[in-house]
């Protein structure tokens, strides 16, 4: 498995202070973040939320691939790539609450996506957005377009027929786009001991006649130069590459899960001893471009700037309910234009 920063943070390679130090800062807001999103369901204000600790490393690290005209297909627990993508937490908030401002107005779970960032929502059935994420990629090769895919799934797509149909087909048209199975052990209650023989999930890639590589999910310089590498050869025309992240799912797999009725605390802890933040941490510390206290401040702003953000967006009002008569045709037919009359009547 590659490995670049040990569990200590020694690193025989040297990455550029500043490229760390940026990808540090978005780990910590993308942590921040995600508890406050547990929070905020918790006090019975957002529907649900699948909740990203542990895995900043494989989304921060992976996301800073891309150039920005590369589009992101994602799963539902991608925070880390959408803060690394530098989508405005308000607009993230904003999404989850529901109200006036949210950019795909209160549709379709909770999950984030906007076109103006090029991250396509993700959808709830799993792995089915392999296959458009394969076809999108080959859409911008016929273009003759530079712009390549990153698609993002967990272990469990790997069990779906949509998983292997769209790998082969992208193996045999040369797609441009790289694949991120972030394995964070379980599909919901499923440890990935019973969705596979193999030991390792990027061998499937060679059945469909790509490179497949497995990286440590909690180093991010890994994840980095592992999906640099795929993006580039991607945009050469040379394929698709198929990055299995190992890492782990701290948290339940949503707000709606119990995971203690089937992983035990010993599990749990032993991972977050490998928390990837703080193997970062120690890197930037021993070589001295980090200190304690730049770190307790670093936490302390995001915690304001979220809370801050979060006050703000709380103050946008809730969606007009005839907005879900809308967006379906570009030219609304008489039932709907009569059944939106009916809904403005009853304000
Ligand atoms: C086709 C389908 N079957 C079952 C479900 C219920 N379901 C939602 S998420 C999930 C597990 C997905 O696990 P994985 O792909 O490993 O991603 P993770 O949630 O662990 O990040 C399941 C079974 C679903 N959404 N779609």
């Amino acid at each position: 498995m590659y490995q670049v920063l040990s569990p200590e943070g020694f690193a025989e390679e040297e990455l550029d202070p500043r490229l760390l130090l940026s990808m540090y800062r978005d780990m910590v807001y993308a942590r921040v973040l995600d508890r406050w999103l547990m929070r905020l369901q918790r006090m019975g204000k957002i529907g649900i939320h699948a909740p990203s600790e542990g895995q900043e490393a494989a989304g921060v690290g992976t996301a800073y691939a891309l150039g920005e005209n590369d589009w992101i297909f994602p799963l539902y627990r991608e925070l880390p790539v959408f803060v690394a993508r530098k989508v405005p937490i308000s607009d993230i908030v904003n999404r989850n609450l529901s109200n006036r401002a949210d950019p795909l107005k209160g549709r379709d779970f909770a999950v984030y996506g906007d076109i103006k960032y090029r991250i396509v929502p993700a959808p709830i059935p799993v792995a089915v957005h392999i296959p458009s994420a394969v076809g999108f990629a080959l859409s911008l090769k016929y273009k003759k377009l530079s712009e390549v895919v990153i698609n993002y799934f967990g272990d469990g797509a790997t069990s779906k027929g949509d998983f292997h149909e769209a790998l082969n087909f992208a193996g045999v048209f040369k797609a441009p786009i790289v694949f991120v199975c972030v394995n964070n052990q379980y599909a919901i209650s499923v440890p990935v001991s019973r969705q596979t023989a193999v030991e390792r999930l990027s061998v499937k890639a060679v059945a469909y006649g790509f490179e497949g590589v497995s990286v440590d999910g909690n180093d991010v310089v890994a994840c980095y130069l592992a999906a640099k590498r795929a993006v580039e050869k991607a945009r050469r025309g040379e394929g698709p590459t198929l990055i299995e992240a190992v890492t782990y799912r701290i948290g339940p797999h949503t707000t709606a899960d119990d995971p203690s009725r089937y992983r035990d605390d010993e599990e749990v802890e032993m991972w977050r001893r490998r928390d990837p933040i703080t193997r970062l941490r120690s890197h930037l510390l021993r070589r001295g471009l980090w200190s304690m206290d730049e770190d307790e401040k670093l936490w302390q702003t995001a915690e304001e700037t979220i809370r801050k953000t979060i006050e703000e967006c709380e103050k946008n009002p809730p969606l007009p309910p005839e907005s879900i008569l809308e967006d379906v045709y570009a030219t609304p037919p008489w039932h709907l234009i009569e059944e939106r009359e009916e809904f403005s009547q009853l304000r």
